[in-house]
């Protein structure tokens, strides 16, 4: 089983970044969260972080016959098409996480364009949302392999 973890734009920072809002937990520290928990659950994951549009567009497209992805798409989320058509296309069952509670914020942030692409969302757990989003994918999959749907 392989998933996608997918990070946009400034979530690079994370650590120094807005702790109050985003954590105190870097990218790498999520990282070796997830890989720790990946390997009990016997998934395999591979990390793809970029600040650029076509990057992540490019990223999906690229795991296309992979099982599943997670992504937290940064402000993209909130304005970029091309990553919910990206993620249409391939019909790679998604999850999007959102580390802060985006309903809770500025009203720019309560609409994701990706929203109604993705399976599901996780927003406002901080990393545990990655942890989450992870379990749900690898549980989904694993009833989808047994034929439960
Ligand atoms: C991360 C960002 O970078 C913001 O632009 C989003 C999201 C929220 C988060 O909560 O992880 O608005």
């Amino acid at each position: 089983m392989r998933i996608l973890v997918l990070n946009g734009p400034n979530l690079n920072l994370l650590g120094r970044r807005q702790p109050e809002v985003y954590g105190r937990e870097t990218l790498a520290d999520i990282e070796l969260l997830m890989r720790n928990h990946a390997d009990a659950l016997h998934v395999e994951l591979k990390f793809v972080q970029s600040n650029h549009e076509g990057d992540l567009v490019d990223a999906i497209q690229e795991h296309l016959d992979w099982d599943g992805m997670i992504i937290n798409a940064g402000a993209y989320t909130h304005t970029s098409l091309a990553i919910a058509d990206a993620i249409t296309s391939v019909q790679v069952p998604t999850v999007e996480v959102h580390l802060s509670n985006i309903y809770a914020r500025e009203r720019i942030r309560h609409r994701s364009l990706l929203a109604p692409v993705v399976w599901g969302q996780v927003s406002g757990l901080g990393y545990r949302g990655y942890l989450a989003a992870l379990d749900a994918l690898q549980r989904r999959l694993t009833d989808e392999a047994a034929g439960a749907g």
